[in-house]
């Protein structure tokens, strides 16, 4: 399988975790690239020209970093990353991945010439993290892939985003993270 991601980049990094708790790290053949500069490998390997992208041995393109993670789960070992509820694992895992849409718009909004920044959007993506953060719920004990993609989400945050001192506010959340920063898959990953 062919894995084209960044290491900045939050979505990647759900995968990578994916990648790192299944333990298929051998059958992957990965393709570190810069999707903001148009590589010809990653062109042709998907339309989209985002990353994380797979492909995977018969040649299917997956995109869609949830997508990735939920065909990683399907073939790697150990116990299903949606194990118990799976549409509530899915549900926790789409919200953590809103808060990272939200994240990074405003990271990719502030690229801008600062003239040309959109200030009413900046702010209306703002409350959105600040709804969200309050609303995380993680698991108990395991680490499943509404887990992976809240650990993922928070860990950009701090990044990218440290001006929103979420910590402070949301002490257990901020020790969770403190404490699954430690397993290998999120340690192996950090950017
Ligand atoms: N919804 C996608 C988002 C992927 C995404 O936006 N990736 C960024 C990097 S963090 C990218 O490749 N951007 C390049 C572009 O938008 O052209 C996912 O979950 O995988």
């Amino acid at each position: 399988m062919k894995l084209y991601f960044n290491r900045p980049s939050p979505y990647a990094r759900k995968v990578r975790v994916v990648v790192h708790e299944k333990q298929l790290g051998e059958r992957i053949a990965w393709h570190e690239v810069d999707p903001w500069a148009d590589p010809r490998e990653l062109l042709a390997a998907s339309p989209l020209g985002k990353v994380p992208a797979l492909v995977a041995d018969d040649g299917t393109l997956f995109t869609e970093s949830l997508t990735i993670a939920e065909y990683l789960d399907s073939i790697g070992s150990g116990p299903s990353l949606l194990a118990g509820e799976a549409m509530k694992v899915r549900a926790r895992a789409a919200l953590a991945q809103g808060l990272i849409d939200a994240s990074f718009g405003i990271v990719i909004e502030r690229r801008r010439p600062g003239e040309r920044q959109w200030d009413a959007w900046l702010d209306r993506l703002r409350r959105a993290v600040d709804r969200t953060l309050p609303k995380l719920d993680v698991a108990d004990g395991r680490f499943d892939l509404g887990d992976i993609s809240t650990a993922c989400a928070l860990a950009y945050l701090d990044f990218r985003l440290p001006e929103v001192k979420w910590r402070e506010p949301h002490r257990r959340l901020s020790a969770w993270l403190d404490g699954v920063n430690r397993r290998p898959s999120m340690a192996a990953t950090a950017a």
